[in-house]
């Protein structure tokens, strides 16, 4: 805050009215710098194709958020299931509650879901959608 500001608040203004702007001037730096410092969480993204995803194995961070980003490329339907491994999923209201990855999304979307996964190890992944893991829908997700 430059001492100009302060010695024009001086003359002009009733007492008390320099704190108050000081105050106002700390509150929209601290809003600001929020937006600024928002975290970009590590990212994987895996693209579903009519039958296949790419790429066919991942690997993540153990023990820190991250997101698993499934775009959906094909003409059909895809989703991507990790049912043996559990993890903890943020809602959108941001809490955490225990569940496993699993994203569904229609032709064209983009879809993201926040995990935290603390078991190493590689699980295999696979589309539900009945035919398609036979047609080739599978894949890892290695935690490390
Ligand atoms: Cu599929």
């Amino acid at each position: 805050m430059s001492p100009l500001f302060f010695r024009r608040l001086d003359g002009l203004w009733p007492p008390g009215t320099r704190l108050l702007a000081a105050v106002m001037l700390l509150l929209l730096t601290l809003l600001t710098g929020c937006a600024d410092t928002e975290p970009v969480l590590p990212t994987v993204t895996i693209r579903a194709l009519d039958l296949r995803y790419e790429p066919q194995h991942v690997t993540i961070p153990r023990d820190q958020p991250v997101r698993i980003v499934l775009q959906n490329d094909g003409v059909l339907a895809h989703d991507i299931s990790v049912e043996q491994l559990e993890v903890q999923v943020q809602q959108l209201q941001g809490e955490w509650v225990q569940g496993q990855v699993y994203i569904y999304a229609e032709r064209g979307q983009r879809l993201a879901l926040t995990v935290q996964a603390s078991t190493p190890g590689t699980y295999d992944f696979v589309s539900t959608i009945p035919g398609h893991e036979a047609a080739g829908m599978r894949g890892t997700l290695t935690v490390e």
